[in-house]
């Protein structure tokens, strides 16, 4: 088990103004953070972080939406990080998210979520290093 995960604010809560709210939530929650830059994404550099997911039906739907705007990218850390923000972020559909999650606060559609977080120790390390040097993680 890592303490480590990594966290987007999708473009969606940004432009919502929600990126203040739920970064002072994820403080709250006892993570430290570890690395922080707001930065967008090129639809390849998109493409790239979602290549995963390049066979799901809402493939292009996510690139084109994850590049639309601004996004805000950090590694966390905290005992259990990967499993614990999956829990406080919610269900990805927020319709289904429980009550008191981010996504169920914030996010608007399966589709536009509000934020992302890692699914295992292994992306976690793959995603945060996708973002951030070594020399930017303190
Ligand atoms: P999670 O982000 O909860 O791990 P995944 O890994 O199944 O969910 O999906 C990755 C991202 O793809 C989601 N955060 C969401 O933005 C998008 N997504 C997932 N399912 C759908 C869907 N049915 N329609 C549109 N976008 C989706």
């Amino acid at each position: 088990m890592s303490n480590r995960t990594f966290t987007m604010i999708k473009p969606d809560a940004m432009k919502n103004g929600h990126a203040g709210a739920i970064i002072d939530r994820i403080i709250k929650e006892g993570y430290k953070i570890v690395a922080l830059k707001q930065t967008k994404l090129s639809p390849e550099k998109a493409g790239e972080f979602y290549a995963i997911h390049k066979e799901r039906p809402f493939y292009g739907e996510l690139v084109e939406f994850m590049s639309s705007g601004v996004i805000i990218a950090a590694i966390l850390e905290k005992d259990n990080a990967v499993a614990s923000f999956r829990d406080l972020i919610g269900a990805t559909n927020p319709a289904n998210a429980a009550e008191g999650t981010i996504r169920k606060l914030y996010a608007t559609s399966v589709g536009e979520n509000a934020v992302h977080g890692s699914d295992s120790d292994e992306n976690a390390k793959i995603e945060g290093s996708f973002f951030f040097s070594g020399l930017e993680q303190f």
